[in-house]
């Protein structure tokens, strides 16, 4: 198949999704084509299936608000008329299913038929899409969609719940790459032996509520020896700085911004903590247990599908600070107890391993093109 992802090229967890997905699809033999503003950051070039092709808005000064949406139309319609693209994958639907939809008609116009899935993330429907301001072209680009995926059962009864939607919308998880959860050497740099590594990694916006992760991290220390390391950046993270500062314990906190070694920490580590406010799956906490760490999360959103209670990690009422402390100390106090929720949650993350899920995808592609070829356009 020819398909075209559409995506947010950042560090964000939709933009990871979209690429880990197009990645895996090449290797399977299709084409791929991502058309976004900037080249994706997890997205090398050198599989002969990989295209990437740039979206750029020219500056105009007449325009307060420069037109991306009609610049992302133009190129998908460009693109598909130019390598034959299939099929077209959305995701994150602000703005990029109404773009879609633009494109879909600019191209039935010339006799091309582009069927459209519509992904969606979780921000984009429970955070901005459900603004007034958003909420009328929400809705449509999704109906106009001819499939629609969601990340967790959560996030599907939520887009019922807040839009006025006639499809059926399939949820196809988050997934991850097997990896070995096998420390690596680095553990010495980073903590002393009797030192637990505890991790966070996000883009520290206010929805992953940093301040529970300092507050936890803080509780757990008052108890136990530990190192938090903190990985990813945004708005919040001068906060944690600060709240460090404040309770002299800087040194026990390593900032590593947008590290590329994500994997490296998440293998020394021993507890993931994730309280967010709400999360529609939580890749973050998905990619820490398939690398052997136990979670420590609120119980929001689609996170209780990721991280099981007593079994790969625990949950806890969202800004429950005392109930999250408790729950990691039962984890990290003793190493036998340890080792078993780290085998827990490496065996759980199997679940979602690419090998079972990008399969759902290609069965949505292979319908909803063979009844494009009903469609007289
Ligand atoms: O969590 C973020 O801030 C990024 C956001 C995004 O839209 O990229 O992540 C969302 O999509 C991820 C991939 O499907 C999910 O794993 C995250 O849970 C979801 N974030 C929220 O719902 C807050």
């Amino acid at each position: 198949m020819k398909i075209a992802i559409v995506c947010y090229p950042t560090f964000g967890g939709s933009g990871v999704v979209a690429t880990e997905l197009g990645i895996e699809l090449a290797k399977k033999g299709h084409e791929v084509h991502f058309i976004t503003y900037k080249m994706p950051v997890r997205l090398a070039l050198l599989n002969p299936n990989i295209h990437y092709h740039e979206v750029i808005v020219p500056e105009y000064p007449l325009f307060h608000y420069q037109p991306y949406e009609l610049a992302l139309s133009s190129k998908i319609v460009d693109m598909v008329k130019l390598h034959g693209i299939e099929l077209l994958h959305v995701h994150y639907a602000i703005p990029h299913a109404f773009a879609g939809y633009m494109a879909k008609k600019m191209l039935k116009e010339q006799g091309i038929s582009l069927p459209m899935v519509t992904t969606l993330h979780g921000t984009d429907i429970t955070l901005v899409g459900n603004h007034p301001y958003y909420k009328s072209a929400v809705s449509f680009s999704i109906n106009q969609s001819d499939a629609v995926t969601s990340v967790s059962e959560d996030l599907k009864k939520s887009t019922y719940e807040l839009f006025d939607i006639a499809k059926d919308i399939y949820v196809i998880p988050n997934f991850i790459e097997n990896k070995s959860h096998t420390p690596e050497s680095c553990r010495q740099v980073l903590a002393t032996k009797e030192e637990r590594i505890i991790t966070h990694v996000s883009n520290f916006r206010k929805v992953k509520r940093i301040e529970d992760v300092m507050k936890v991290f803080k509780g757990i220390l008052e108890q136990q020896p530990a190192k938090l390391m903190m990985i990813g950046d945004g708005p919040d993270k001068i906060k944690a700085e600060q709240m460090a500062a404040n309770w002299n314990i800087s040194e026990k906190v390593i900032f590593f911004g947008n590290s590329n070694e994500v994997d490296r920490i998440l293998k020394v580590s021993d507890l993931f903590l994730l309280p967010s406010e709400t999360e529609s799956f939580g890749l973050a906490a998905l990619e820490a247990m398939a690398c052997g760490v136990p979670v420590v999360s609120s119980n929001t959103g689609g996170i209780p599908e990721v991280n099981i209670h007593g079994l790969t990690g625990y949950l806890s009422p969202i800004g429950d600070i005392e109930d999250m402390v408790k729950n990691s100390l039962l984890i990290l106090s003793d190493t036998a107890t340890l080792e078993k929720f780290k085998t827990n949650a490496w065996k759980h993350s199997l679940k979602f391993s690419v090998e079972k899920i990008i399969p759902l995808y290609e069965r949505i592609y292979t319908d909803i093109l063979s009844k494009r070829k009903n469609i007289a356009y």
